[in-house]
Order: C-alpha cells, then sequence, then structure tokens
C-alpha cells in the first residue's frame, strides 16, 4: 500500500525514509478508520501516509479515548465543536487576535521538526517530526482548557504522558523545573517580526512547570485533536497540556524542554507579574486584576455569544488529581 515516490521532485523524503519509519506509518495507517483507510485506497504512488492527505488536511490518528484520565464530567458537557476549537485561539506569534492564528498560521511548515530535550538530564535526546508520533504511546484524553479571559472549551486532545518523557531522560538530581521554548522563527511567524501584531511579547514563548508537575499523569505532550494531527493554530506539530492550569501554560509548538535547577523565567510572567503567576492553576477565588476569574464561558455550539457562563471550578475541575502537589502553599500568593 505504501508505495514510495519516484516522481516527486521535492521528495526529500520519499529517498532518505528509512524503514523504521515507514513501519511506524504503518502503524498509523492500519489504526485510521474507515474514512481514512479509504482515502488511502483511492490513491497510489504517494511517498508517505502524511503525504497523501495535502498540506491543509491532516492525517488521522489513532484515537482511543482514555477514560482513566478523562473526568465523567466532560462527558456530560458538550464537545466544543472542531471548528471552534481551531478558528477561535491564542497563538500571539501568529497574532494576538483571536480569529488570526487560524488564518496566519495555515503556511506554517513543521517537517523537519525538532524537539531537544536537554540540560540536567542522564540522557539527553531529540525528537525528529516523525518521532513526535512514534516514540510514547499516543492516546486521546478529553480535558478542559480554560483560558484567563474566561472563555472555555473541551476539546478530545490526543497525546502522550509528559511523565514518559521526564523517564526516558532520566533527569539528574538537580533538575527541579523544566523550561519549555517555543519555536523562534521570524520567517514564518508574523508576530515575531511585527511587535504589534505580536501582542509586545519578547520572542521566543517560554513556559515552565515544577517537576512534581511534569510528572502528574494529567499533563501531556499533545500531538492532535478531534482524532487528527494538529492544526498550525492549536501549536502544531507538539504542545503541552496541563488541564488545570490556565490556558497559557499550555506552551505551543515546542522545540526544547530543559531540565533546569532554578524555577525559569515565564512569558506571562515577564510581561504582567501582578497578572500572570508561575503557577497559574484556575482559581476561582483569586481574581485576575482587571477581572473576575469566578466563571467561565463555555464555548460550544451555541455560539461565542451563547448564554453559557458556567461557576469555574478550582484547578479547572482537577483538584482530585492535583490539589496534593500544592499543600502547604498559600495560591493566592503563588497565583
Ligand atoms: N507559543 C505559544 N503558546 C501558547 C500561546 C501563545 O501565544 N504562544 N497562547 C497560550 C494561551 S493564552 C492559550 S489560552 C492556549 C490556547 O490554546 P488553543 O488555541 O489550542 O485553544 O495556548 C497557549 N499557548
Ligand atoms: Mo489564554
Amino acid at each position: 500500500m505504501l508505495i514510495k515516490s519516484t516522481n516527486r521532485s521535492d521528495s526529500k523524503e520519499s529517498d532518505v525514509t528509512d524503514e523504521k519509519i515507514y513501519l511506524n506509518r504503518r502503524e498509523i495507517v492500519k489504526n485510521m478508520g474507515f474514512l481514512g483507510a479509504g482515502t488511502l485506497l483511492s490513491t497510489s504512488a504517494a511517498a508517505s501516509v502524511f503525504d497523501l492527505f495535502g498540506d491543509d488536511t491532516p492525517p488521522a490518528l489513532f484515537k482511543q479515548t482514555n477514560l482513566e484520565f478523562t473526568p465523567d464530567k466532560p462527558f456530560a458537557e458538550e464537545l466544543t465543536p472542531e471548528e471552534k476549537t481551531i478558528t477561535h485561539n491564542n497563538f500571539y506569534e501568529f497574532g494576538a487576535q483571536k480569529h488570526q492564528p487560524a488564518e496566519l498560521a495555515q503556511g506554517f511548515k513543521v517537517d523537519p521538526w525538532q524537539l531537544k530535550i536537554s540540560g540536567e538530564v542522564e540522557k539527553p535526546f531529540t525528537l525528529d517530526y516523525d518521532d513526535l508520533y512514534s516514540s510514547f504511546d499516543l492516546e486521546e484524553r478529553i480535558y478542559r482548557l480554560r483560558c484567563v479571559e474566561a472563555w472555555s472549551m473541551v476539546v478530545p486532545w490526543i497525546g502522550f504522558s509528559l511523565a514518559d518523557l521526564v523517564k526516558k531522560a532520566k533527569p539528574t538530581s538537580k533538575a527541579k523545573y523544566l523550561a519549555f521554548e517555543t519555536l523562534y522563527d521570524p520567517k514564518q511567524m508574523p508576530g515575531q517580526r511585527n511587535r504589534r501584531l505580536g501582542g509586545g511579547i519578547d520572542y521566543p514563548y517560554l513556559e515552565g512547570l515544577r517537576m512534581d508537575e511534569a510528572m502528574n499523569p494529567l499533563a501531556i505532550m499533545s500531538v492532535g485533536l478531534y482524532g487528527k494531527t494538529l492544526p498550525p493554530q492549536n501549536g502544531a506539530p507538539i504542545r503541552l497540556v496541563v488541564p488545570w492550569k490556565y490556558g497559557f501554560k499550555s506552551i505551543k509548538s515546542v522545540v526544547g524542554i530543559k531540565f533546569v535547577e532554578k524555577q525559569p523565567p515565564t512569558t506571562w510572567n515577564i510581561l504582567a507579574a501582578n497578572e500572570y503567576g508561575f503557577y497559574a492553576n484556575v482559581n476561582p477565588d483569586v481574581d485576575h486584576p482587571r477581572w473576575s476569574q469566578a466563571s467561565e464561558r463555555r464555548i460550544t455550539t451555541g455560539g461565542i455569544f451563547a448564554q453559557n457562563r458556567i461557576a469555574t471550578l478550582p484547578f479547572n475541575g482537577y483538584g482530585d488529581q492535583v490539589a496534593g502537589l500544592y499543600k502547604g502553599m498559600n495560591l493566592r500568593k503563588l497565583y
């Protein structure tokens, strides 16, 4: 079924793709749904599964919802329609307005990609584009995402456990935090070229987690949503998802994860320390200096201006799993 292309002028891949990658892709094909397989059958002489779908239609990914990590509640809640999740975004590298990433990120080239794992580890390693989909067990988890701007979504993410990546790197005893970094590529990211478009942020976008937060089983590195690879505007090809924290912690298009001893600087904290802390745990009792965080507007089929305001839950509803990480900490001061 998978036939190497012989007639593609830009077939950088077909020449170099090794057996291992073909096998991994085979795995993905095997696990694709009926629709995906049908598309595959009708197409011949493609260099790889991914190429079959063209640039704007991401391939289907194996998807099996992990019920263990998916709380009951979201099932009772409405999934945010895919169309909304991929058109209402925060990704300042592609513009500071919600509609801009979906428009300005479409040409974003994510293959080849390199995600470097470095710092205080015994086994530093780099994941290439294909490794992102094949190095760890992928599964689907339905998580809420709660933005500081008081809107929220319920999204079926596909990803792997961040703890698995940490274990593979074998952190040293000095590793106390993880420092995440987004791609810096002003040629591709207009918000990095134009300060106004990019919301006045000094790039690259930076985020961080404490080691025990990174090891919590809820934290995932996501490579897809709604059964497909991530669209550019949602952080292709790989982004963090930490569902108990405000959305800005879930850094997109990650190229570096460095294990460090000291709490690393983070983008929104640098920009406005009085508004955005390092921890950023969802907390309805601690207001943002400019607005209340007690409720949120859940984005559903009802339309962006529908009356769907709901109470915000501590830790975004994941308190049972994560509240213990913060025992003894004053979460009003350490917001
Ligand atoms: N690199 C980068 N990552 C980012 C952002 C950003 O501007 N740049 N925005 C954050 C914010 S504020 C939110 S709410 C989420 C939005 O994710 P979504 O667009 O997939 O819903 O991404 C986060 N990750
Ligand atoms: Mo956000």
